[in-house]
């Protein structure tokens, strides 16, 4: 069992006041929370975390289009056992396994589950990524951030990829039709992709209505506490929250009765930055 704060969650630093901007340590500061677990943060320059994991002889999980090693956080390293886990998914089972006196993050025999649901929600909103057009990253080092990720993605400046009117509203659309997708699963109604969605913006009549008897849908997936999935779907709508336009963000909040603004509103209870 940790003591005091034994472990040390490591994060992207944002700008100030420092606090929780990307999907996947979000993922990881609501478990943490949720679990009651003591921890302290160390913020990290997204341009350091090479340098830290392999300083810690942690591999990278993900690769870059040219297909060079790609390191991320979130981290965690655990002084209790003097284990290090360098991935969200992993240091939510990590965290069940090592502190099984805290209320659980996965239900039982739902490991396999929860991981396809984590990738298929990372492929949903990464997809809409594009309508986040505010930056977090601390501007002390924003620059060279940016000019990073435009070498990573093949292009002279990040503005080269900024969208049309056109194409940021057909992304609207598509975000609304996933997120529509998604809403089915809290109703517990079939899910079926239909697609019957008009691409020129959601109709009343178009959109799934639940059946009578599920009228009442729950905030989260599968009962009245969160499921560590309920913890996937809010690390991402945090990100979008945090990075879109106050604007732009009220619309998604207007989408399938409200759901997703009070989704992320039930989680502000887990989402202390320590
Ligand atoms: N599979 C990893 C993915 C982590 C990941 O992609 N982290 C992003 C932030 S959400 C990151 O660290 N990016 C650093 C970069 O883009 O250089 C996990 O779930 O922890």
């Amino acid at each position: 069992m940790a003591t005091n704060a034994d472990i040390t969650f490591y994060d992207i630093a944002s700008a100030p006041p420092l606090k929780t901007f990307a999907p996947n340590p979000w993922k990881t500061r609501l478990a943490l929370n949720f679990k009651g677990i003591p921890y302290q943060t160390k913020w990290v320059q997204v341009l350091d975390i090479a340098a830290l994991r392999k300083g810690l002889g942690i591999p990278a999980n993900r690769t870059l289009p040219d297909g060079t090693p790609m390191h991320t956080l979130p981290m965690i390293e655990d002084a209790s056992t003097g284990k290090i886990v360098g991935d969200s998914f992993e240091i939510a089972l990590y965290l069940d396994d090592a502190y099984p006196d805290s209320p659980k993050l996965l239900r039982q025999h739902t490991a396999g589950l929860t991981a396809a649901f984590n990738a298929h929600m990372d492929e949903v909103f990464t997809k809409h990524l594009g309508l986040c057009t505010r930056a977090s990253f601390d501007p002390a080092t924003v620059e060279e951030v940016m000019a990073t990720f435009a070498k990573r993605f093949g292009v002279k400046s990040l503005a080269d990829m900024q969208l049309s009117d056109e194409q940021r509203e057909a992304m609207f659309v598509s975000f609304e039709v996933a997120l529509g997708e998604l809403s089915k699963a809290y109703h517990h109604t079939g899910g079926t992709a239909d697609r019957v969605w008009r691409t020129t913006g959601t109709a009343k009549e178009q959109s799934q209505q639940p059946p009578p008897n599920r009228q009442n849908a729950c905030v989260f997936l599968d009962g009245d506490e969160p499921a560590y999935a309920d913890f996937i779907v809010g690390a991402w709508l945090k990100h979008f929250e945090g990075g879109m336009d106050p604007k732009d963000w009220e619309r998604v909040c207007s989408w399938q009765d409200g759901r997703w603004g009070k989704l992320g509103t039930v989680l502000n209870r887990w989402s202390e930055m320590k």
